[in-house]
C-alpha cells in the first residue's frame, strides 16, 4: 500500500478524543484496499522474498534443530511413480519445477528434496496412497498451504508430498447450527467468506488465511487472532476424519455437540502435525457473525500500562471483547521501513489492537466509549483511533497481521512462539535485548496478550549460528523457568522437536512416543517432525 492511500485512510480515521463521539455514526468514505488485500490474499510460493536456507539435511549437526539422519525408507521406483500415475491420473506430480515449491517451505529455511507430489482429491484416494505407501516403507509429508513456521509442511529428505489442495469442497454447512463439514484442503478465508455470505463467520482467523488450509489448521491446532473469545481448535472442531498411516479411514466425523461414547480419539489429531495420520474432512462450530465490529488501536507507554489496559478492558468490554493484540515500535519500525505502513496514531513504545463483537451497535459503542473514556482519563493509553467501518478495521488489523511479513524483508529471523503468564510476556523481550546486545538486527515483540502468547522474533544480516546458539537454549530456559510453553501455537515441526522437554515432562513424551508406535508402526507419517530424536 502507498503512503498515499495510507494518508487517505488516516483522514478519515478518527483521532481518539474525537472518534469517542464519532463510534456510532455511520459510513466513513470508502477506501481503496485493493492493493493490501491482494498482499494478504496472495500465495505464499509466490513471495518474491529472498531469504537464507536455515536448517534441513544440511543444516549444523550440533544443532537439536538440525534434521537427523534419513532413516530407512523405501526410495521411490518406477513402479512406485506407476501406482500413483494410475490411482491420481494428471495429480502425480514429478516435474521438478512444480514439486521445487512445495518442497520449500513459507520462510524459505528448510527445504527437501522430494521428486513426488501427489494431489488426491477424495479420501478413498488418499486412503489407497497410504496404504501402498505402508505396505512399500515410503515416507509421505502431509502438506497444506505450506504456512507453517515451524519446518513441519516440507520434506526433509525425499519424503512424498502429499497435498490437500485439491480436497476443497465444503461437504455441509448447517443454518441452524452453524456446523460446518468440509474437506481438509479449503482455504481458510474461502471458508470464511462462504459463511459470511451465510451470515456465520469461522471460529479462527489468522494473517495466513488467504493460504492456509482448515486441514492444516487443525493438524498444528493453530490459535490466531479470535481465540481469546471462541476458545481453541479442541473445543470448536466437532469432528474429523482421519486416514491413518496403513490406509484405515478413521470415521470421527461426529456433527455432535456433545458425545460422550468413550475416547474423543478426534482430540489426538488436532496439532498432531501430520504424524498420526492424515487428515481428510473437518466439521466445525461457526458462531455467527456480529453485527457490530468495532476495532481501536491504542498507544501505551509501558508494558505494564498494556497490562493495566487489558484488566481494564476485560472488566468494561466483557462479553463483547473479541481480540486484544499488542505490537512493541520494533515492529512498528519495520512496518513503517519495509512495508510503508503508517502509523495511525503517533509513536509510542506500544501498540495495542482490541477488537469488540457484538450484536447491538448502541450497545457496543457504548461500552467502548465508557471504556475509552476511562482508559485515557486514567492515563494508560496516550493516543489511539477508532475503526467502525469494514475498510478501515482492515487497514487497522493489518499493522498487527503483517508484523510476520515485514520481519522477511529484515534479514534472517528467527522465531520465537512463547506462551508465559501474561505479566511475563515482555520481560523476555527486554532481557533477550539486553543478553543479545548489538548482535542481533531487530529484536521484536508481538503477539496474542489475551492469550498470554509471545511471538518474539530475531533478525540478523546473515544467518548467524554465533547469534542462534546466544538465543538457544537461553530462550527455552527462561520459558521454563516460569513454567511457560516453548510452543503456544506454531507447533514444533523441525525445528522444534528436541526443545519438547522444556515443556513436557519425560513420562508424557514417552507416551506420546507409544502413541505414535500405535497409530503408524513404521513411522512413515512426517518422520524427523515433532517428536524428538531420542524417542525415535
Ligand atoms: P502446512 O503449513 O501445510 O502444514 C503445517 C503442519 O500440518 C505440517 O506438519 C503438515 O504436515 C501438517 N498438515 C497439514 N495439512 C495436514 C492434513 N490435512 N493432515 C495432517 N497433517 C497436515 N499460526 C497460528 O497458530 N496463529 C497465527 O496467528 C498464525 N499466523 C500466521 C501468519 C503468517 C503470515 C504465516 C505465514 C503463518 C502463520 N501461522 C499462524 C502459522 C500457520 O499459518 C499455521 O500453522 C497454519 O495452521 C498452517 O496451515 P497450513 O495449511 O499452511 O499447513
Ligand atoms: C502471528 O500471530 C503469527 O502473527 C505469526 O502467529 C508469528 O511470525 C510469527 O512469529
Ligand atoms: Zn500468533
Amino acid at each position: 500500500m502507498n503512503a498515499y492511500v495510507m494518508l487517505g485512510v488516516f483522514q478519515t480515521s478518527q483521532k481518539l478524543r474525537t472518534s469517542l463521539r464519532l463510534l456510532s455514526r455511520a459510513g466513513l468514505p470508502p477506501v481503496d484496499l485493493q492493493v493490501q488485500l491482494l498482499l494478504r490474499g496472495r500465495s505464499p510460493q509466490s513471495a518474491t522474498f529472498s531469504r537464507e536456507l536455515h536448517l534441513g539435511p544440511d543444516g549444523p549437526a550440533s544443532s537439536p534443530a538440525a534434521a537427523p539422519r534419513r532413516l530407512p525408507f523405501s526410495r521411490v521406483t518406477v513402479e512406485d511413480l506407476t501406482f500413483f500415475g494410475k490411482t491420481l491420473p494428471g495429480r502425480a506430480i514429478t516435474d521438478p519445477d512444480l514439486v521445487q515449491s512445495s518442497n520449500e517451505d513459507w520462510l524459505k529455511s528448510v527445504r527437501g528434496s522430494s521428486e513426488v507430489l501427489l494431489r488426491p482429491q477424495t479420501t478413498q484416494e488418499v486412503s489407497q496412497i497410504l496404504s501402498y505407501c505402508h505396505s512399500r516403507n515410503l515416507a509421505v509429508n502431509s502438506q497444506g498451504g505450506n504456512t507453517g513456521l515451524v519446518g513441519g509442511s516440507v520434506p526433509v529428505y525425499d519424503e512424498i508430498i502429499l497435498s490437500t489442495s485439491l480436497m476443497n469442497s465444503i461437504l455441509s454447512f448447517d443454518k441452524i447450527s452453524g456446523i460446518l463439514t468440509c474437506q481438509a484442503g479449503c482455504v481458510l478465508e474461502n471458508l470464511s467468506l462462504y459463511l459470511e455470505e451465510r451470515d456465520y463467520i469461522m471460529p479462527l482467523d489468522l494473517g495466513a488465511k488467504g493460504s492456509c488450509q482448515i486441514g492444516g489448521n487443525v493438524a498444528t491446532n493453530a490459535g490466531g487472532l479470535r481465540l481469546l473469545r471462541y476458545g481453541s481448535l479442541h473445543g470448536t472442531v466437532l469432528g474429523l476424519e482421519v486416514v491413518l498411516a496403513d490406509g484405515r479411514v478413521l470415521d470421527c466425523l461426529s456433527t455432535l455437540r456433545k458425545d460422550n461414547t468413550g475416547y474423543d480419539l478426534k482430540q489426538l489429531f488436532i496439532g498432531s502435525e501430520g504424524t498420526l495420520g492424515v487428515i481428510t474432512a473437518v466439521s466445525i462450530l461457526c458462531p455467527r457473525k456480529p453485527k457490530s465490529v468495532n476495532v481501536v488501536f491504542l498507544g501505551c507507554e509501558t508494558f505494564d500500562q498494556l497490562l493495566k489496559t487489558f484488566q481494564l478492558c476485560k472488566g468494561m468490554l466483557g462479553e463483547i471483547l473479541s481480540a486484544f493484540e499488542f505490537l512493541d515500535s520494533e515492529c512498528m519500525r519495520l512496518l513503517n521501513t519495509h512495508l510503508k505502513l503508517a502509523n495511525p496514531i503517533s509513536d509510542c513504545p506500544f501498540y495495542i489492537v482490541i477488537e469488540t463483537s457484538g450484536s447491538d451497535s448502541d450497545h457496543d459503542s457504548q461500552k467502548l466509549h465508557n471504556f475509552l473514556e476511562e482508559a485515557m482519563t486514567s492515563l494508560l493509553v496516550t493516543d489511539g483511533t477508532v475503526a467502525t467501518e469494514e475498510s478501515k478495521i482492515k487497514t487497522l488489523w493489518s499493522m498487527r497481521e503483517r508484523v510476520t511479513e515485514a520481519l522477511t524483508h529484515d534479514g534472517f529471523t528467527y522465531k520465537y512462539d512463547i506462551s508465559l503468564p501474561v505479566e511475563r510476556i515482555y520481560q523476555l523481550v527486554t532481557d533477550m535485548r539486553e543478553h543479545l546486545g548489538k548482535r542481533a538486527r531487530s529484536v521484536v515483540g508481538y503477539g496474542h496478550v489475551g492469550d498470554g502468547n509471545l511471538h518474539l522474533n530475531v533478525t540478523s544480516p546473515a544467518k548467524d549460528p554465533a547469534l542462534l546458539a546466544s538465543i538457544e537454549p537461553f530462550i527455552y530456559e527462561w520459558t521454563a523457568k516460569f513454567q511457560g510453553s516453548i510452543s503456544a501455537e506454531h507447533g514444533l515441526g523441525l525445528k522444534k522437536r528436541n526443545y519438547i522437554y522444556y515443556s513436557k515432562s519425560r513420562p508424557a513424551v514417552a507416551v506420546m512416543g507409544k502413541m505414535k508406535t500405535l497409530l503408524d508402526p513404521k513411522g512413515i507419517l512426517n518422520p524427523y517432525k515433532t517428536l524428538p530424536d531420542d524417542l525415535k
